[in-house]
């Protein structure tokens, strides 16, 4: 599915948009759930819902109100939605990621994060993988816009590269804080490019690259389904802050029934005790 050019777009940079890959009629019903389960979120004043490990599965910023609703995460859709499994079961997000790490995937976890108008949501930066070390980096992030992504809307930025370097502490002063200390971010500013698209564009991000996002200054809405799929032969070396009972699946290809590791060295990743990292990034 992806071009010889695009391919090598991934290995270079570390991230790739494929433009326009879902059509209107493959989004519309993902956008309707996703505004069910905002107008359910209305009806309640913080995080609410439960995951398989008790923490709550929808995730409302702070200020959230049934009259301004601000859900920005739900966590694995796939266990409660069907339109949203389909999405990890067949279909151009499986056969782009087998493009890259060959035909043998695997599963990891997936979320919905959500910019709604007027929220004041950002993520710093970090790499996913120092949050969901594997045994080898064959890991993806696979970003699928449901709505069209323009500067102004906070969207994802990657610095090129960065996935073919270092491993940076998501640790500062003794605290998980899901983020990289201020003097990477600083470097990252000027050098990040951003992911933009049309609505149905895929990003695909390599593991280790360094990615952050900036506040939606629209009053339009910001959803990305974002779910990371791996090689089959990456066994996952921590536990998952976003467990889901298809964690694991063989999605494409098969089983090889082997695992393969690289060598790497790192800082345990730490579980929030809330809904998501939002509030580790944010200090609370
Ligand atoms: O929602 C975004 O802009 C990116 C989110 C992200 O990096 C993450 O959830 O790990």
């Amino acid at each position: 599915m992806l071009s010889e050019t695009q391919q090598a777009e991934f290995w270079e940079n570390g991230v790739v948009v494929i433009e326009s890959v879902y059509s209107e009629r493959e989004l519309e019903p993902l956008r309707r759930q996703h505004q069910r389960w905002i107008d359910e979120s209305r009806k309640h004043d913080g995080p609410f819902g439960e995951m398989l490990d008790g923490r709550a599965r929808f995730d409302v910023e702070p200020g959230h109100t049934a009259a301004a609703p601000a859900l920005r995460r739900v966590a694995s859709p796939e266990e409660i939605s069907g339109e949203f499994l389909e999405l990890i079961e067949k279909g151009p997000m499986l056969t782009a990621v087998a493009d890259l790490l060959g035909e043998d995937l695997r599963f990891h976890h997936a979320k919905l994060n959500s910019k709604l108008p007027g929220s004041g949501t950002r993520v710093n930066w970090h790499q996913d993988f120092t949050f969901d070390p594997h045994s080898n980096d064959d890991c993806i992030t696979a970003m699928l816009f449901l709505d069209d992504i323009d500067s102004d809307i906070g969207p994802a930025r990657v610095v090129p590269g960065s996935h073919r370097g270092e491993l940076y502490s998501l640790w500062q002063d003794g605290r998980f804080t899901g983020a990289v200390a201020d003097s990477v971010a600083h470097q990252c500013e000027s050098s990040a490019i951003e992911c933009l698209g049309p609505a149905g564009s895929l990003c695909l991000m390599h593991t280790r690259a360094l990615h952050a996002s900036a506040e939606n200054l629209t009053q339009r809405s910001r959803s990305l389904y974002i779910a990371t799929l791996t090689a089959a032969d990456a066994v996952p070396l921590a536990p998952c802050a976003v467990p889901s009972k298809h964690a694991g699946r063989i999605v494409h290809g098969r089983d090889p029934g082997r695992i393969r590791s690289v060598a790497f060295s790192m800082e345990t990743p730490e579980i929030p005790s809330g809904a998501s990292f939002f509030e580790q990034q944010a200090g609370s």
